[in-house]
């Protein structure tokens, strides 16, 4: 077993981290969770393990992984993430040298891959915190029921651009909202575990047949039925369940900023897959210091002022 662990303080090698690389993508066909896959809720831990940073403050993001804390992981925003943090725990006990905060990050860029998405560059030495006293406030993730103004609040507070806002929403090719963790319900699009531009084809294709829908717990989505399709397949095995948008969703097709942006997505998804790359490589970088040797600024190695 290659146990190689990197000299202390220094970044795991890109040969250190290729049986780790390998350990994750052997754990992605999950044939009972979902739809088969651990890739989506996998990049979802990844994006919000890096959507908490706040530039004005230089707080949040993905090192430190505070997310193994009750005061981040129990943020309902985060609900259903336990279940990715689950799938990585046999590849950390198997390679301890790994911090989770590189670990929970590099399995997403693994996972994107997988997927069929592009290679997005990541580098690797962050540490996780010693105990809860860096994790951010809750309350820095977007919430899916609100509409474009939110989706810059939130955003530029990272330092992101609605061009990068739309590339990111891209990840919605992915997965799915399930109705005991966030309440909303459905997939985006009909293969979830595939990456591609889809989503963002789907947005504009069903443009004006998307339905305003009010789901038992009173949380408001859209959604589109192939009528026909549903009628086919009835009695015959598994009926299409349809494709869902939430509200922050469907703001990018409303928003003239952000759609000029879909609209470039829908048509070209070469130029998805370099953006989502490029953009999705800046979210897992939010907040990290690195040295000439791309050694990551932490406790131990910084004098106080870091993150503080
Ligand atoms: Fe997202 N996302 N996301 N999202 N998301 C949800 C699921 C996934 C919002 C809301 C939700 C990004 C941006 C946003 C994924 C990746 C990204 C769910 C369902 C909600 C709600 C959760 C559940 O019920 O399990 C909102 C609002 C925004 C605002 O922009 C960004 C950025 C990314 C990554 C780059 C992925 C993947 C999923 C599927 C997770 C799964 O378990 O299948």
């Amino acid at each position: 077993m290659p146990q190689d662990a990197p000299a202390p303080g220094a970044a795991p090698t890109a040969e250190q981290l290729e049986p780790v690389k390998a350990a994750v993508r052997a754990l992605l066909h999950q044939p009972e969770y979902d739809d088969g896959s651990a890739g989506p809720v996998l990049v979802r831990l990844a994006w919000h393990s890096a959507g908490t940073y706040c530039k004005e403050t230089n707080t949040g993001g993905s090192n430190g992984a505070g997310m193994r804390y009750e005061k981040e992981g129990g943020d309902p925003a985060n609900a259903g993430l336990q279940h990715a943090r689950a799938f990585l725990e046999p590849v950390k006990s198997q390679f301890p040298f790994i911090s989770y905060a590189d670990l929970w990050t590099l399995a997403a860029t693994v996972a994107v891959a997988e997927m069929g998405g592009p290679a997005v560059p990541w580098q690797g030495g962050r540490t996780d915190y010693a105990d809860d006293a860096k994790v951010p406030p809750r309350g820095r993730l977007p919430d899916g029921a609100q509409g474009a103004d939110h989706l810059r609040f939130i955003f530029y507070r990272m330092g992101f651009s609605d061009q990068e806002i739309v590339a990111l929403s891209g990840a919605h090719n992915l997965g799915r909202c399930h109705g005991d963790r966030s309440g909303f319900e459905g997939k985006w699009v009909n293969n979830p575990t595939r990456f591609s531009n889809q989503y963002f084809k789907l947005l504009l294709k069903f443009e004006g047949e998307w339905k305003k829908t009010t789901l038992a717990n009173g949380l408001q989505q859209f959604v589109y039925v192939d009528e026909d399709l549903a009628a086919g397949e009835e009695g015959e095995g598994e009926k299409e369940e349809g494709l869902m948008m939430l509200p922050t969703d469907m703001s990018l097709i409303s928003d003239p900023k952000f759609r000029a942006w879909v609209e470039k997505y829908a048509a070209d998804q070469d130029l998805f897959f370099r953006d989502f790359a490029a953009v999705f490589a800046k979210l897992l970088e939010l907040g990290i210091q690195r040295d000439a040797q791309g050694r990551v600024a932490n406790e131990e190695n910084v004098e106080d002022g870091y993150r503080s």
